[in-house]
């Protein structure tokens, strides 16, 4: 019998992606957004993430009531599929007016422009029926450390979020931390960061957190902990579940595939922290190999769910009891290993 839960599942339409990486071209052809989201449908995930651009395409080159308009055509078609959009998120990384940085560029003009197409993507949120706006600050950095002024950046940043936060009433952020890649050092990189500079805002109660796994990963921190973190101030709004096998470039691996064993923590923490009772959805920003053929080209994600669910029934029938004797004895050899033999089916 199918196990019984609350979670809800998505993903972007950048996670069916081609295969390009720095050093070599796709290696699967481009797939339009309408076979996307009928892949989404068929796999049975119940809402879509996307960045401003995903939602309304070359949106730099279209006036405000054009972006409003395609807006609107997306919801009406998201909504004949019965498909919820989860949250739209900036895409602040690719304009040549964001080469250094969205909010705390060193142009004053491109700043500008960085709050400017951040309304546009709360007024696409708007219409497509959430307040949920995520933050990747992917460019908000540095490469060399004595170009910005990182205190000048905090300022510049929370200037950013209030800008936010008045253009819409209702518009929550969701801040995405990541430790670098593209840059050298980001100025947001941990979850920490994150719900700090949110109280810096007009409205910190609006200001909350998305955790990546990978980012964490990252970091050097362990996810699960920076999700317990995070829900200990009610701030974890959203959640991109993948893997990443050591400090290396930025991988979104299939969730679970290289530590089975964190991937448990991160559910267990969930579960306890009664993730997605609110409407919080479980997303997995994951990619394809570069590998991998047409054929197989969601397997990622649909592999991704399953290792989820599998992963909630190991969470589900954890001997808790044994545990928490374990735990009083301070016998974190004998919790070890039945956590190990737990995983390993025993
Ligand atoms: C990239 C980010 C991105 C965000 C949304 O690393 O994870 O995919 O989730 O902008
Ligand atoms: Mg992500």
């Amino acid at each position: 019998m199918a196990l019984k839960h609350h979670y809800q599942f998505c993903f972007g339409p950048w996670n069916i992606s081609e295969g390009q990486d720095p050093y070599g071209p796709t290696t699967r052809p481009p797939q339009s957004f309408d076979w996307k989201l009928s892949a989404l449908k068929k796999m049975g995930f119940d809402a879509m993430m996307f960045h401003d651009d995903d939602a309304v395409p070359d949106i730099d080159s279209k006036s405000v009531a054009q972006i409003r308009k395609e807006a609107k055509e997306l919801k009406k078609r998201l909504d004949g599929e019965g498909i919820a959009a989860e949250m739209v998120a900036p895409r602040l990384w690719f304009h040549p007016n964001t080469v250094d940085g969205g909010y705390t560029s060193n142009d004053k003009k491109h700043r500008q422009y960085a709050i400017d197409r951040s309304r546009r993507c709360i007024d696409i949120a708007k219409i497509l029926g959430t307040d949920l706006i995520v933050l990747w600050l992917a460019r908000e950095g540095t490469y060399i450390r004595e170009a910005k002024d990182g205190r000048r950046s905090v300022d510049l940043l929370v200037e950013a979020f209030d800008a936010m936060l008045a253009h819409d009433k209702r518009a929550r952020l969701a801040i995405e931390p990541k430790p670098n890649e593209p840059m050298d050092h980001a100025y947001i990189p941990t979850i920490g960061h994150a719900l700090a500079i949110a109280q810096h805002t007009r409205d910190p109660k609006r200001v909350g957190c998305l955790i990546e796994s990978a980012h964490a990963i990252l970091a050097g921190l362990d996810p699960s902990d920076e999700i317990d973190f995070a829900c200990s101030f009610d701030k974890l709004w959203s959640i991109h579940l993948n893997d990443q096998n050591g400090l290396k470039y930025d991988q979104d691996r299939p969730f679970g595939c290289t530590n089975l064993r964190s991937a448990f923590d991160q559910i267990r923490t969930l579960e306890r922290n009664q993730y997605g009772k609110n409407g919080e959805y479980v997303c997995f920003d994951v990619h394809p190999f570069r590998t991998t053929k047409v054929e197989h080209w969601t397997a990622h994600l649909e592999n991704s769910r399953r290792t989820f669910l599998l992963l909630l029934e190991k969470v589900r029938s954890f001997d808790e009891k044994a545990a928490r004797s374990l735990i009083a004895n301070r016998d974190y050899q004998a919790l070890d290993q039945l956590v190990i033999e737990h995983l390993m089916g025993n």
